[in-house]
């Protein structure tokens, strides 16, 4: 029943063929006018503007990623350097720029930003081609390898990143690149040219906001002509299920392959599907999402089990301290969930967004908000570490330009009133369809605290209908207004509808119960015998730091612990930690087996206090082991 695009934009969605569906229903509330409110916004959800944007703009500076745009442009006399694919950093980086200052005006970032985008814009052809690998010698290769060589790919972050600047600041300079540029792809692989695909999605997304932000409808066709011309047969791109080329995309029901491709092409298709309302497309994605959720998703909301081929694996294939989960690919998941919930508003999206954000993408990311993590295993001896950049740095710029449009995230609205999909201290003013507008501010301590407080303030009196998501985590929400309690009671899993006139100094108040729960894993898994906590939207390990001479992966939790919630602002940023008293196994008799008999007695155990801090904030203390799936005794 909704219509959607990217989080970030004022625009209404342009539809080309509805299908029955509602025009352009749902829109997200522009990213400027979302002010997160709480300075020590924890977990992390606020971009430290003035540490990871310019930080990374050294790195790009240092590992010669800009001056490949100057050697293209003539300016410079140097080899290509780095990946060939390295554009795409430049890119995601100048997204994360425009996100940055449509919230958070600032003249130094402004100055990085213009001087990349001079660049970028004299790097680019005469006929509207730019990448500046395939440039002087190599340039007689362009478009050979659409399989291997991600000119497709690094067009697409081009395309996004001129989308995010063009709404964030207005000035179409770097649109006019996208637009030179998605011409050229258009008179390249149109109609009747090269049939084209690229062996990394990511432009079809890219293709239909450029659309969007165009009215330009031949980008759309584009976008679905990618999408349509995977799995066939020839095949276009290799043919395998690594490079989703196996099967046309509408007879796929299950993610596969190289789980970031894989899932940036669930979001193009969502895109496409939003636009048109293609039936075949959307049961596709069902199919995908389903399998996704229900199979191939660690608990973390991390995606992709394989280290070769930086994969999927099999249905419960997620191995814990193997898990590659690259940081990319929860980020594409939130990026998927939030188009499938803006088509329909289910909020069983919803919820696995939030997973995926809080855990497995902010794990991705030092407290310091300067190194990252590739992989993010569920499981480690104390090895994995974040490291400050990467050759192949695609996961450090793609946070930062989901953080920096995190506001645009949060609410949004339809033709009927007001959407809340994530609970954090901010201010929104919202348009209502009648052409009002409604300043909404949410107090609240979530996710270490259940209760959030809406205060409601539109320009006069206003009928529209408030609604509140209600996370499926929690079995026993409850709403006040102006302090009464509201009889109906809320399902968890679902948005609850407030309806009626609002008036300014309304308030609401949500009331959600976080209690420790237990989470047992599907017995295919690798996790028979454990259990992992989750508190709230969290999921919570258990890491050596917290646990002085006990190795933690010696530890087991009874299944009757009684749990103790403790808020500890000195710790971690400010985190709440789960305490309870555990069993530390002693492992005397195993020091030189493998393997033994497995009715030997057990060995010694002792009751020990235990610790569990929130996944996310792990690896930020001395190096030592860390779990997040724990033996029951
Ligand atoms: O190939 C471009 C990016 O680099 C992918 O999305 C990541 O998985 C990494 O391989
Ligand atoms: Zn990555």
């Amino acid at each position: 029943m909704v219509i959607s695009q990217s989080p970030i934009t004022d625009n209404g969605a342009v539809v080309v063929n509805t299908s029955g569906r509602p025009n352009a229903a749902h829109r997200p509330v522009p990213l400027g006018a979302v002010r997160f409110t709480d300075e020590f916004l924890a977990p992390r959800l606020r971009i430290n503007h003035d540490v990871t944007i310019p930080s990374q703009f050294a790195h790009l500076e240092d590992t010669n990623r800009l001056r490949n745009f100057q050697r293209a442009a003539g300016d410079v006399e140097a080899p290509f350097e780095g990946i060939y694919f390295n554009d795409s950093d430049v890119y995601k980086w100048m997204e994360a720029a425009a996100w940055s200052l449509a919230t958070e005006p600032d003249a130094a970032l402004q100055a990085m930003l213009d001087d990349a985008l001079q660049e970028v814009k004299d790097a680019q052809d005469s006929d509207g081609y730019l990448n500046t690998y395939f440039t002087f010698e190599r340039a007689a290769e362009r478009y050979s390898n659409l399989r291997d060589m991600h000119e497709l790919y690094c067009a697409g972050h081009l395309l996004q990143a001129a989308v995010a600047h063009h709404r964030a600041t207005g000035s179409s300079a770097f649109l006019q690149v996208a637009i030179r540029l998605a011409d050229h792809l258009w008179d390249t692989f149109g109609p009747g040219k090269q049939p084209g695909a690229p062996g990394h999605e990511e432009v079809e997304m890219a293709l239909v906001e450029l659309f969007r932000d165009t009215g330009d409808d031949r980008y759309l066709r584009l976008a679905d002509s990618f999408l349509s011309n995977r799995g066939l047969k020839p095949p276009l791109v290799g043919g395998s299920p690594y490079h989703q080329d196996h099967l046309p995309f509408r007879e796929l029901n299950h993610v596969t392959g190289h789980a970031v491709r894989a899932l940036y092409l669930t979001c193009g298709a969502a895109d496409v599907v939003a636009e048109t309302g293609e039936a075949a497309l959307l049961n596709a994605l069902e199919a995908q999402w389903s399998n996704f959720h229900a199979k191939r998703q660690y608990v973390t909301g991390g995606a992709g089990a394989r280290y070769e081929g930086e994969a999927f694996g099999d249905d419960y294939e997620l191995p814990n301290d193997r898990a590659y989960a690259e940081t990319c690919a929860a980020i594409a998941s939130v990026m998927w969930n939030w188009r499938m919930l803006a088509l329909d508003g289910d909020a069983r999206f919803a919820d696995d967004l939030e997973t995926a954000l809080y855990n497995g993408v902010l794990s991705g990311l030092s407290l310091d908000g300067q190194a990252y993590f590739y992989q993010n295993p569920l499981a480690d001896r104390g090895h994995h570490r974040r490291q400050p950049w990467f050759g192949c740095a695609c996961c450090p710029p793609n946070i930062a330009r989901l953080l920096a449009s995190l506001p645009g995230y949060l609410a949004s609205t339809s033709e009927d009133g007001v959407w809340i999909h994530l609970y954090a201290a901010n201010e929104s003013r919202v348009s209502l369809s009648d052409g009002n507008s409604a300043t909404v501010t949410v107090q609240t301590e979530y996710p270490w605290d259940g209760e959030v407080t809406l205060t409601l303030a539109p320009e006069q009196p206003a009928p529209f209908v408030l609604h509140l998501r209600i996370p499926a985590w929690c079995a026993d929400a409850s709403v006040r207004v102006n302090g009464e309690p509201v009889e109906a009671h809320p399902t968890p899993g679902d948005y609850f509808p407030l309806r009626r006139t609002w008036k300014t100094g309304d308030t609401v108040t949500l009331t959600l119960p976080m209690p420790v729960t237990l989470l047992a894993a599907h017995p295919h898994t690798a996790n028979t015998g454990r259990v992992t906590l989750r508190r709230g939207p969290l999921v919570y390990c258990i890491e050596a730091a917290d646990h002085p001479g006990v190795d933690v992966w010696d530890l087991q939790l009874p299944a009757s612990a009684e749990w103790a919630t403790e808020a500890r602002p000195d710790l971690l940023g400010g985190v709440t930690v789960l305490k309870t008293t555990g069993i530390l196994c002693d492992l005397q008799g195993w020091d030189d087996a493998l393997y033994r008999p497995a009715h030997t007695p057990p060995a010694q155990t002792r009751e020990t206090p235990l610790t569990a801090i929130p996944y996310y904030a792990w690896a930020n203390r001395d190096p030592g082991p860390m779990q997040v799936w724990i033996p029951l005794a």
